[in-house]
């Protein structure tokens, strides 16, 4: 008999065993001194000897594996417990790999559109000091964004940073102009999570100094980029606007991307949806910089509120709930 015959009839016979004394019978067919292995070991002896190692081999293994599964069966015997039988036709278990969330797949598009425009990528820390996050971006000591109801306070004084903001200044501190930057980074804001907040969001803001940089090319860059992040058919108007940080400032609004302007619920009715924040950068803080012969144009926007445009969410809740069933969507 061969060695593989022997395994299947072991295999079958040993599934049939009930009771111990059945047991102890197939130990000794097939392990007792006249069993069946030890007539494998009898032939082995009268192989020419080439042939003496490979099936001294497969001998071994097959008493090894008779003995475990006696072994095994012995316990099952004494537990009442049936050994496990393993159905090889069943389909094996589907495993899904991961996804790439809906927030880094904004993020990475808005972040190559500016890096083919020639804006560098920069990263900063979470924790920041009033200094960067408020004082050198000419925020004063009374804006209400300081207030304690507005900005998260750690115990040392330090704070979250509200904006990526404090990123450029650090950029500026330690290089000469010109720069064309982008920081894309998680912000927080003391806010209650409902539809259309979050106290921590993703922002991207960016920045260029140069000699001469003008309003036009704030308007012309931030229109391409909401042509290329939408679509080549959006329209874009500025309405003036306040920060701090830059002078004159705009708010840019976009023909709706629901509706292509003619008027949903998205929109409002009117056609229009903001996007984005922007301006040129104060005269104050440039030349504190050290900046003063140059001029510059800054933008920020909520990587949330592009994607829920982009993709059609109509709350914010959604990006920070891992529900399973939303974040398969964006495979
Ligand atoms: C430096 C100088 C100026 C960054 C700017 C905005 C306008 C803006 C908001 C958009 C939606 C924040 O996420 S949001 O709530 N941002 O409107 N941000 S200009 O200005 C800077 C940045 C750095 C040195």
């Amino acid at each position: 008999m061969e060695i593989s015959e022997v395994r299947r009839n072991f295999e079958r016979e040993v599934l049939e065993v009930k009771s111990p004394e059945q047991l102890e019978s197939l130990r000794i067919k097939y392990l007792g001194k006249k069993g069946i292995i030890n007539k494998f070991f009898k032939k082995l002896k009268e192989l020419p000897p080439e042939e003496k190692p490979i099936f001294g081999k497969e001998v071994n293994s097959l008493r090894d594996y008779i003995k475990n599964l006696l072994d095994e069966k012995k316990k099952e015997i004494g537990t009442g417990k049936k050994r496990e039988r393993i159905d090889l036709t069943l389909p094996g278990r589907f495993y899904s790999g991961g996804s790439i969330h809906p927030l880094s797949l904004i993020e990475d598009e808005i972040v190559d559109i500016f890096v083919g425009m020639g804006f560098s990528v920069v990263y900063g820390n979470e924790v920041e000091t009033d200094y960067y996050n408020f004082t050198a971006l000419n925020t004063p000591e009374d804006h209400p964004a300081r207030d304690l109801h507005d900005t998260f306070y750690l115990q040392d004084g330090r704070l979250l940073r509200t904006h990526t903001s404090p990123v450029q200044i650090r950029v500026m501190e330690k290089k000469n102009p010109p720069l064309r930057i982008i920081a894309p980074g998680r912000v927080y804001r003391v806010d209650a999570f409902d539809p259309s907040h979050s106290p921590v969001f993703h922002q991207i803001e960016g920045l260029y100094v140069d000699r001469d940089v003008t309003l036009g090319d704030l308007f012309g860059t931030l229109e391409e980029f909401a042509k290329r992040v939408f679509s080549p058919d959006t329209e874009a108007m500025f309405i003036p606007s306040f920060f701090p940080f830059t002078e004159p400032s705009a708010e840019m609004k976009i023909s709706c991307p629901f509706c292509g302007g003619e008027g949903c619920g998205v929109c409002q009715h009117t056609g229009w949806v903001e996007i984005l924040g922007c301006g040129m950068v104060h005269r104050r803080i440039l030349e504190n910089l050290g900046y003063g012969d140059y001029t510059g144009f800054a933008f920020g926007m909520g990587v949330e509120r592009i994607a829920m445009l982009k993709m059609g969410i109509n709350d914010i809740r959604l990006f920070y709930e891992n529900d399973l069933e939303f974040l398969e969507q964006f495979r």
